[in-house]
């Protein structure tokens, strides 16, 4: 029994420390509501859309790639998205899902929701992003912040709490929104989290090993004991 506990907790220093582990991606910036005139392109497919120029940024803010496959985005109503097998974000980047269209950002990863729609209401909506096994790894609620005819965004990327208006912030420099780059309009990013996140990531990934174990225990219980 001793030895046992001392095996799982070398198990969890491992899980700890392992840079492997880590899957620091999360929700950065959201379009609701394409403004109805030219600027409303974000996808930049030559046709403005109050629906597939809807978009949901993420950002895979550790340094290490992530393999998104499976993982999906889903709005208050239904899933909206699933990402394709073999998406795969490198670290420090940003990874856009338009509503539709035929997204065409030089240098940026793009897709478009595999549902047909992000089905983002501007004036109050919740995003979340499920990891593939449906844990939540990034959720956002807003309210009629969402209808301004511009996406709201965290700040500083992927550190910021609270979601702000796009142009609000000086280093935007009056840019209504930012698909695939930070607001000041940079395609990679650096971001230090804060220890207290770290901690909080490591420990959902430790609990569900040891519900996988449980689950493992039960089953050879089940069948032995
Ligand atoms: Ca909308
Ligand atoms: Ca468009
Ligand atoms: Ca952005």
């Amino acid at each position: 029994m001793k030895l046992k506990r001392i095996i799982i907790l070398v198990l969890a220093a491992l899980l700890l420390f392992s840079p492997f582990t880590y899957a620091f991606v999360l929700i950065n910036e959201i379009l609701a509501d394409p403004p109805a005139t030219v600027l409303g392109d974000a996808n930049q497919d030559g046709i403005v859309s109050a629906t597939q120029d809807e978009f949901v940024e993420l950002l895979n803010f550790g340094q290490d790639s992530v393999d998104l496959s499976g993982w999906s985005i889903s709005d208050s109503t239904s899933v909206r998205h699933i990402l394709p097998g073999g998406t795969n974000l490198p670290g420090n980047n940003f990874l856009v899902v338009f509503g539709g269209g035929h997204p065409s950002l030089t240098g940026i990863i793009t897709q478009t929701a595999s549902s047909g729609t992000l089905g983002l209401n501007n004036t109050g909506d919740q995003v979340t992003l499920y990891n593939t096994f449906n844990q939540i790894m990034s959720q956002v609620t807003y309210g009629s912040l969402g209808n301004h005819d511009q996406s709201i965004t965290r700040f500083p990327d992927g550190a910021g709490q609270d979601f702000v208006l796009h142009s609000s912030i000086a280093e935007s420099h009056g840019k209504i929104f930012s698909p695939g780059t930070a607001v000041d309009g940079q395609t990679t990013i650096s971001v230090v989290p804060e220890i207290s996140s770290l901690v909080l990531w490591q420990m959902g990934l430790l609990l569900l090993g040891f519900q996988r174990k449980i689950t493992t225990n039960k089953f050879y219980d089940s069948k032995h004991g």
